[in-house]
């Protein structure tokens, strides 16, 4: 702990010499990540979507994916309208914006659980780790809603 205290000491020290032209460190968490919530499940149901509104921080940072012990796969989803019909499609990544909110929410972005392997039942809470480019990983609690839950207006 002490040796830890004098090596941080040390880096400021260091960091107070360096020329201006050496960016901060960017804070180790970045993104704020609020309201993380789900749709109760149909038996028999193996999907779910998970959605939340995350906040930049001074930075732009990008999510890039989502893992839970609660389903086999997470992924991120995009929807598009094709021909008047609202499909989804994985993405590589959902950008976030220094200091912007984005909302991902029904009809549109949301993270999809794949092969849950028990419905999510309303008033449960289940663990989601999200992973940004530049604050890493970032763990909330998402909490499951009842199957006519009727979300806050996404527009
Ligand atoms: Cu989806």
């Amino acid at each position: 702990m002490k040796r830890r205290a004098a090596v941080a000491l040390l880096g400021l020290a260091l960091a107070s010499l360096a020329t201006p032209t050496y960016a901060a460190e960017p804070a180790p968490h970045t993104v704020t990540v609020r309201d993380a919530w789900a749709r109760a499940t149909p038996p028999g149901m193996t999907v779910a979507a998970v959605y939340l509104t995350l906040t930049g921080g001074p930075r732009a940072d990008r999510l890039v994916g989502a893992a839970t012990p609660r389903a086999m796969m997470a992924q991120l989803h995009v929807v598009s309208e094709a021909e008047g019909m609202a499909r989804m499609r994985p993405t590589e990544g959902v950008d976030v914006p220094a200091h912007e909110s984005v909302a991902l929410a029904p009809q549109g972005t949301h993270i999809m659980l794949m092969d849950l392997p028990r419905p999510l039942v309303a008033g449960e809470h289940f663990p989601l780790t999200l992973q940004f480019e530049q604050a890493g990983k970032i763990g909330v609690s998402v909490e499951v809603r009842a199957p006519g839950a009727t979300p806050p207006a996404a527009h």
